[in-house]
């Protein structure tokens, strides 16, 4: 047995928020409990397999900096992508992380035929199995990565070629299988190709209905096999395309709604989308959570400077304090969790840099946790905003909401009580500065 790349770090324990061990949580006590479940419980938090064990620290300008063992960037043997899941679980072991998610590319040999793709998926999902066995660690999702290979240039199930819409099904039927089979707790699909580059040799509404029947044979498919986890759609605006066709949550609902899928898909909200998108993060989640379609959570970070997708790790406590108060308010995660869809730095390449990156998202999500739970117990956030709508309790604001007075009714009884109602303040300094009480 070769040694652990991870061999020279430890496991990731408790320490407190007065420590100054750089290996250590200081925020995040997996057991202790905020508003009657664990920290664990609450975050059910995530490492994804791809930033962290398939990417090589390239980028557009330049060659991977990473040196592991398994060779990301490199052609993927079985052999690799055997040393790459020893050392991916070692790591999540280590850091005592509840869940991993996986794309199928991230994790199985390269593959030239439909049949060797099936097969090297069929292989690592075994060992995975064994994997997922002896460490307890469990599948917060899997997906298809239906936007790196060459074929999925125009798409996938949007491509204007049925065959490739056919490899696209080939994939997802794989992976759906696969996590049921290794017990996942949802199905993501982030359509990173289905929009356009330009709207030239674009047909819209076919393209639509395409992806529509996609996610329809998702869900039938997902019933016929008895996979009880959630379908998620990862909303985005742009990158790699110039438009992608599931820009936001609201887009997303208004698409699930034209194609009856409304009652059967969740979103995955990504910060770093929701703000490419012009949207705050908590926006994504309020947003989410009033449309009843709130699913799971991508966790990283923008760059406030520039307009890239750069996936950080999240290090902004009150930021995250008011997300992680929509979260709760909405009721908290069922299936869902905190995946750290995020990726060190580029000059980043030891491995102690992983352990450090996920301490502290890790550690942010506890501390802002807290805050929140601290927000809701106090009450006047929630007092205030329930005062602010008083009137819609009254029995006027009711018969307007039931359809009891119509459009004529409601102005009649403007003009008859010689209504003039006066604006009141919405106290956002008030509010503000309460916030920050809190932070
Ligand atoms: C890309 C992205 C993906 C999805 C899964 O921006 O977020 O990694 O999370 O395909
Ligand atoms: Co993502």
């Amino acid at each position: 047995m070769l040694m652990s790349y991870f061999a020279d770090l430890p496991t990731i324990q408790y320490d407190g928020p007065e420590s100054r061990n750089p290996l250590a949580f200081r925020w995040y006590d997996a057991n202790r409990n905020v508003m009657g479940k664990t920290m664990r419980e609450h975050l059910r938090w995530a490492i994804c397999y791809w930033h962290s064990f398939a990417w090589a620290g390239s980028d557009v300008f330049g060659a991977g900096t990473f040196e592991r063992p398994w060779a990301p960037g490199q052609p993927v043997t079985p052999e690799r992508a055997q040393i790459k899941l020893n050392a991916a679980f070692d790591f999540f072991a280590k850091m005592q992380a509840p869940f991993f998610c996986f794309h199928d590319v991230d994790a199985m040999a390269d593959y030239e035929t439909i049949g060797e793709y099936s097969n090297n998926l069929a292989t690592i999902v075994q060992a995975m199995e064994g994997k997922i066995a002896e460490t307890g660690v469990e599948l917060l999702w899997g997906t298809a990565n239906l936007f790196g290979h060459p074929r999925y240039a125009a798409g996938a199930a949007t491509n204007p070629e049925p065959e490739i819409f056919a490899w696209a099904a080939h994939q997802v039927r794989s992976m759906l299988e696969a996590t049921h089979r290794l017990k996942g707790a949802n199905y993501v699909l982030w359509g990173g190709r289905e929009g356009y580059d330009t709207i030239l040799n674009t047909n819209l509404a076919r393209e639509m209905d395409q992806l529509g029947r996609f996610m329809s044979m998702v869900v039938e498919h997902k019933h016929k096999i008895g996979f009880a986890g959630a379908i998620l759609i990862e909303p985005k605006p742009h990158e790699p395309t110039k438009h992608q066709y599931d820009r936001d949550a609201a887009t997303v609902y208004g698409f699930l709604k034209r194609y009856g899928l409304e009652n059967e898909v969740k979103v995955n909200i990504e910060a770093n989308h929701a703000t490419l998108a012009g949207n705050s993060f908590e926006h994504e989640i309020a947003t989410a959570n009033a449309l009843g379609i709130m699913g799971s959570i991508d966790m990283n970070r923008g760059d406030p400077q520039n307009g890239w997708d750069t996936d950080q790790f999240p290090n902004n406590v009150p930021e995250m304090t008011l997300a992680l108060y929509h979260l709760l308010k909405g009721g908290g995660f069922t299936t869902g969790g905190f995946n750290f869809d995020a990726k060190v730095r580029r000059q980043s390449m030891d491995a102690e840099d992983l352990f450090h990156a996920h301490i502290g998202g890790v550690d942010v999500l506890a501390r802002s946790l807290v805050n929140a739970a601290a927000i809701i117990e106090d009450g006047t956030l929630d007092h205030f905003v329930a005062e602010r709508y008083a009137g819609w309790n009254d029995a006027f604001g009711q018969n307007i909401l039931t359809g009891a007075l119509d459009l004529a009714g409601t102005a009649d009884h403007a003009v008859f009580s010689n209504s003039n109602p006066k604006a009141v303040s919405g106290r956002q300094e008030f509010l503000e500065n309460l916030i920050n009480n809190f932070c």
